[in-house]
């Protein structure tokens, strides 16, 4: 039996909650899951990665699906789902979408020009809402 108290506290946590609040909580538990997946894979977390910045795709989701960086940052995507492919590809069109890349399998791309570089995946950036964007900072 729950404490009465709880409740009205509890109906009010879910009102003030938008469908925009739980879907980045959702997205923040599953880049949580992809860091831990990536560790078991790689021995250590993706901020840890020497030389390039880490990209997890996990679950549907870019992990973390915003990123900022300096002018010439290697940026790793990195798959670290079980069983779904992914890719990477601008959407500038300015370099030819990656090939599926299959669970532990990388793709890195160096950004050299300022700016939001927006990015999806093709096999499901319509389907899954599968996007992020590289900002290079001037
Ligand atoms: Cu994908």
């Amino acid at each position: 039996m729950y404490p009465t108290r709880l409740i009205p506290l509890i109906l009010m946590t879910l009102a003030a909650a938008s469908p925009g609040a739980a879907e980045s909580e959702d997205q923040a538990a599953i880049c949580a899951e992809a860091g831990q997946r990536y560790a078991e894979l790689f021995g250590h977390p993706p901020s840890e990665e020497e030389g390039v910045t880490v990209v997890t795709m996990y679950k549907y989701n870019f992990c973390p699906a915003q990123i900022t960086v300096q002018p010439g940052t290697t940026v790793r995507w990195v798959n670290v789902d079980k069983r779904t492919s992914h890719s990477v590809k601008l959407k500038d069109g300015s370099e030819p979408e990656s090939a599926r890349l299959f669970p532990e399998e990388t793709v890195e791309f160096t950004f050299l020009e300022p700016g939001d570089h927006d990015y999806l995946c093709g096999p499901h950036w319509d389907t899954h809402d599968m996007i992020g964007m590289v900002s290079v900072a001037e």
